[in-house]
């Protein structure tokens, strides 16, 4: 669909790299006899920073897709026993966690600059390095390739020896989800509203196939009418570029406004009726977190700084560490035992 703009952008703000606050936290999470840190592979594979970013820099090149694409599969990686690379098995019997619903757009091209990235770091310092942490690399990297924030990733994790398609249902959030339920779904992972909050404001970035909200459109709540929180403009353009047949490989960018930069303009969206979703829009009618999507809104570093903390917290969800499962050499399948 167009770009439509408002009268009223947001101010450009100016962008310091803010991992420096981060590091005096000298954060370190336990979890299966091991324990993240930043520096774990400073002396095994001492490259490796570099030669992630420089990976995923060039296939950002190749197609922006990859900023979103890598996002969400952390995010889908973590939330489904932990960030673990479970998401990453390709499985001959299409059982595997990538086997199901929530894997549609899970663009290729993210597991792509897995593989890429993995297959060099392979070269360099054979395995070494987990394909879990290379995909939490992959994620800070995408983000600040999108004009977003820096931290620091710590890392260790191993990844999973099971990948169930059986055990992704009730584990993501659904578009549908309103405030209480996306808490508790976040909740499980040890995350808070605020991380929640925080998390969804990924959505500044990538598409969404218009299946995934049509009901908003035509038949919100059986209703047969437009759900009112929407921006009359906005419901207008979406009903163009997603009519009631639409087809299921239809997609539009998340964010009409600014689609492929990593900003605030997520929450300024929200203040105007231009939420997605609405597990989107709820975070601005609902009173539970309406005050942090105007914090976010009006000021980018303070967003910046919680979705830094709240990635760093979505990394420790559920990791292995220590004897716990194994150091793949291919992302996309478990080793020969
Ligand atoms: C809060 C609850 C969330 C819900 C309900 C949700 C739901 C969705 C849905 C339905 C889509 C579109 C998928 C499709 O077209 O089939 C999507 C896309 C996306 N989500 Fe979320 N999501 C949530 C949180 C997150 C979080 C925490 C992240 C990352 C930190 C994330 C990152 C993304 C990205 C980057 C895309 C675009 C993918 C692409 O363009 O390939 N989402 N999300
Ligand atoms: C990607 O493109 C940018 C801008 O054209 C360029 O500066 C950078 O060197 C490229 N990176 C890679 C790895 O190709
Ligand atoms: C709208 O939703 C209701 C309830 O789910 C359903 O019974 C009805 O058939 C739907 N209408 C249309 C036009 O799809
Ligand atoms: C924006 O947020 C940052 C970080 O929380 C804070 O230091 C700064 O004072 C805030 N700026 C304004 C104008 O409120
Ligand atoms: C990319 C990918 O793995 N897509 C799969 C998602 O799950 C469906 C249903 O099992 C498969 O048919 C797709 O191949």
């Amino acid at each position: 669909m167009e770009k439509r703009r408002r009268s009223m952008m947001p101010a450009v703000l100016a962008v310091a790299l803010l991992a420096a606050m981060l590091l005096s936290s000298e954060a370190a999470y336990s979890g299966g006899g091991g324990a993240l840190s930043p520096g774990y592979y400073s002396k095994s594979c001492s490259k490796l920073e570099s030669i992630v970013r420089e990976e995923v820099a060039r296939k950002k090149n190749e197609t922006v897709v990859t900023i979103p694409a890598v996002l969400r599969l952390f995010f889908h990686d973590c939330f489904v026993n932990g960030c673990d690379a479970s998401v990453l098995i390709a499985s001959a019997k299409e059982d595997a966690e990538k086997n199901t619903r929530d894997n549609d757009s899970l663009a290729g091209d993210g597991y792509d600059t897995v593989n890429r990235v993995k297959a060099r770091v392979e070269k360099e310092c054979p395995g070494v390095v987990s394909c879990s942490d290379i995909l939490a690399l992959a994620a800070r990297d995408v983000v600040n390739l999108a004009d977003g924030p820096y931290w620091t990733v710590e890392l260790g994790r191993r990844d999973a020896l099971v990948s169930r398609a059986s055990d992704v249902e009730g584990k993501l959030p659904g578009p549908d989800m309103k405030v209480r339920e996306l808490t508790a779904i976040f909740k499980n992972g040890g995350l808070s509203q605020l991380d929640m909050v925080a998390l969804s404001g990924a959505h500044t970035v990538g598409f969404s196939h218009c299946t995934r909200f049509t009901d908003r459109l035509y038949n919100f709540s059986g209703t047969g009418k437009t759900d009112s929180s929407f921006s009359k403009d906005y419901a207008e353009a979406l009903k163009k570029a997603c009519p009631r047949d639409v087809s299921d490989t239809i997609a539009v960018n998340m964010d009409p406004i600014t689609p492929i930069t990593f900003d605030n303009n997520y929450y300024t969206n929200l203040l105007h009726g231009f939420g997605l979703f609405t597990s989107d829009q709820v975070l601005y009618t609902d009173s539970a977190s309406r005050e942090t999507v105007k914090q976010f809104s009006a000021n980018q570093t303070s967003f910046f700084e919680a979705f830094m903390a709240s990635m760093i917290k979505l990394g420790r969800v559920g990791v292995k560490t220590g004897d716990s499962g194994e150091i793949r050499t291919d992302c996309t399948a478990f080793n020969k035992h």
